[in-house]
């Protein structure tokens, strides 16, 4: 019944660098052996800068625990996880479930593919069942066929434009009807990737034919299986797109969800273009970017950075002349890894105009404050760099590079490390920035707080945790800790960790669809080490509101969102019977003691959730359950 709690099995997992060695450092702390999934990858592919020898120790820390439990390692250079997965071990008619919110991307080849916090994929490897509310399901019912130079990127514009990122918590997308044929898998997965953008927990696309075809040039024909939609399924919406219809659009500054046409933007002058991501980098989309740019350079005004999505990728534009086209032109060849999208490189000059065909535009996620960002396809992206303006490519003189999917990719497993029963003895090294979670204590009888924060609307978790510089903290919980809303209110850390000194707690107040964007759980796990108690919102994104669970924050909801206006950054606030209202769950009623007034919440959580919170967190849950 859509709206219940459900467990599901998980046979694949994949972790990334950036989320992996929390996962992992908890895996350990639950005593766990060894995995019990089908399936389990750890991909280096987010923080692969290595200023300082943080990194570097990190890598070798998930390199041995990897080897010591019987977890396929990625080494770092073989490419972006989502881009990797696909192509070497997403398998139609499984679940995956991956500690990064783009982890639907395996939507693509049909699997159910599922982004959650480190906590929940390290239970899930463990062979625990992964818990999530069964969703409502949409059908995206696909017609005719995109014209020149309209992309895969345009038709999940187009979706965002419909969906927006707010308002689909507990939605799952099915794409079926007659359009589907025409997209290959990467463009599939294009879609499904930024589901994320959505909100929604999963996209899938059936497994046909053309799933086979990318299945059989990926060397692995034995893993498909044909997958469709019952003839009389039903579906909580139908959304009908017409490809014919679709041009190109661009995301403007600041929300993924900010749809505009590129011929409303034309004539705009950019700074940079940056191709590449989980979004866009497959082989035919940097194809594509090469055949635009061949013979051509790169404007003056223009900074051009292109990241590959994988090894294949990159090798295969390599044995192709491809790669000389892109370096020919002036590009800036970039690593296989997230890179720019993760603010490892590459920020934008000072209010620059930022093109970039990956999935996030939030303000400030580039590196810099006051740049703009425009999210497009790389057909759009390739216009704009030769031209040093926004340019509808069907304005380019030339025909459009219809690209052929190879018959064969050019397979190369040897950046791969495989399990081996001899790995299995691998001692785990640990660098010193290295240390164990944090242990929570149980939820206080009381809440005595302050409202440490107040935030307006779409806060992501990319504002409540920065990543760029402070990446390399993610294995040091209480130093990424004073980084917690760093680029909203810089001395909230400061503010929350004294009140938690003198023995008060902290409340983050909050509007709506709380939590956006990136799964990182840090974006609970550090303020529950600051003593944040509860999260008090308008509304929360999924992943996020899982990991608040994870950590034994409570998130609760405004019965009345009227009353947001209610409360004031630092009111003081108390919820006498805490504990008890959570075990119990139903109402709960918040003193605000500054301004005299009760504010009615509501708390949307199972029975399971409600133990997690009141014991501390998953963890202390886990372990008491011995
Ligand atoms: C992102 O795109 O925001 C990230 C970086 O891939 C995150 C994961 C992280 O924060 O490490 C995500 O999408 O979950
Ligand atoms: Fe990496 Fe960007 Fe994709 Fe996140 S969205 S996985 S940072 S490429």
């Amino acid at each position: 019944m859509a709206g219940e709690e459900v467990g599901i099995r998980i046979d694949q997992t994949l972790t990334q660098d950036a989320t992996g060695t929390m996962a992992y450092l908890q895996f350990e702390a639950m005593g766990m052996k060894e995995i019990k999934t089908d399936l389990s990858v750890s991909y280096v592919d987010h923080n692969t800068i290595q200023v300082g020898f943080e990194n570097a120790d990190d890598h070798r820390y998930l390199q041995s625990v990897a080897a010591r439990y019987g977890i396929v390692f990625s080494r770092p250079g073989n490419g972006i996880c989502h881009q990797v997965h696909l192509e070497r071990f997403g398998k139609p008619g499984t679940t995956l479930l991956g500690s990064d919110s783009h982890t639907p991307t395996g939507g693509g080849i049909g699997q159910i593919a599922i982004g959650a916090g480190g906590l929940d994929v390290a239970v899930a490897m463990g062979g625990g069942l992964f818990y999530l509310t069964a969703p409502k399901v949409y059908k995206v019912n696909l017609t005719g066929e995109l014209k020149p130079w309209v992309t895969a990127k345009d038709v999940v514009l187009k979706m965002l434009e419909m969906l927006s990122t707010k308002g689909n918590v507990g939605v799952m997308i099915e794409y079926a009807g007659p359009g589907v044929a025409s997209l290959t898998v990467p463009e599939r997965a294009t879609i499904t990737n930024m589901g994320a953008e959505m909100g929604v927990t999963a996209s899938i696309f059936p497994s046909d034919e053309e799933t086979k075809r990318f299945l059989a040039a990926q060397g692995r024909e034995k893993d498909w299986v044909a997958l469709a939609a019952d003839v009389d399924a039903t579906y909580d919406r139908v959304i009908d797109v017409d490809l014919t219809s679709l041009e190109p659009l661009a995301a403007v500054p600041h929300s993924p969800g900010n749809i505009k046409k590129i011929t409303e933007l034309s004539g705009m002058k950019v700074d940079q273009v940056c191709i590449g991501s989980c979004t866009n980098s497959s082989y035919k989309d940097l194809v594509t970017v090469a055949k635009i740019l061949k013979g051509k350079k790169v404007a003056p005004n223009v900074s051009l950075g292109i990241a590959p999505g994988s090894r294949q990728v990159m090798s295969m534009l390599a044995h192709e002349g491809y790669l000389a086209d892109l370096i020919d032109s002036g590009a800036r060849i970039l690593e296989s890894t997230c890179g720019f999208c993760i603010v490892n490189s590459l920020s934008p000059k000072t209010a620059g105009v930022s093109i970039r065909t990956i999935n996030r535009n939030f303000e400030g996620r580039s590196g810099t404050k006051d740049a703009q960002v425009y999210l497009t396809s790389c057909e759009v992206a390739a216009a704009a760099a030769i031209t040093g303006t926004f340019t509808d490519p069907r304005t380019l003189t030339m025909d459009y590079p219809r690209v052929q999917m190879p018959r064969n990719f050019a397979i190369d497993d040897s950046m791969f490390i495989f399990p081996a029963p001899a790995l299995r003895e691998t001692a785990i090294e640990r660098g010193p920035n290295i240390g164990a979670p944090p242990v929570n204590d149980a939820l206080p009888a009381k809440l005595a707080a302050e409202a440490t924060i107040k935030v307006g609307d779409k806060v992501t978790t990319d504002h409540i945790m920065p990543a760029g510089p402070r990446l390399k903290y993610r294995s040091n919980v209480p130093t990424y800790s004073k980084y917690v809303f760093e680029n909203v209110d810089a001395t909230f850390s400061e503010r929350a960790a004294k009140n938690k000194t003198a023995g008060r707690h902290n409340v983050i107040v909050a509007g709506e669809s709380y939590g956006q964007g990136s799964s990182r759980e840090h974006a609970a796990l550090c303020p529950m080490y600051l003593g944040v108690k509860a999260v008090l919102a308008k509304s929360f994104e999924r992943i996020h509101a899982a990991n608040l669970v994870n950590f034994g924050i409570v998130p609760l909801t405004f019965a009345n969102a009227a009353d947001y206006d209610a409360i004031d950054q630092g009111d003081v606030l108390e919820i006498s019977d805490f504990r008890s209202a959570i075990e119990k769950g139903g109402a709960i009623a918040l003193v605000n003691t500054t301004k005299g007034k009760t504010i009615s919440c509501t708390l949307s959580l199972s029975e399971r959730q409600r133990k997690i919170v009141a014991a501390g967190g998953l963890l202390n849950f886990t372990n008491q359950k011995g």
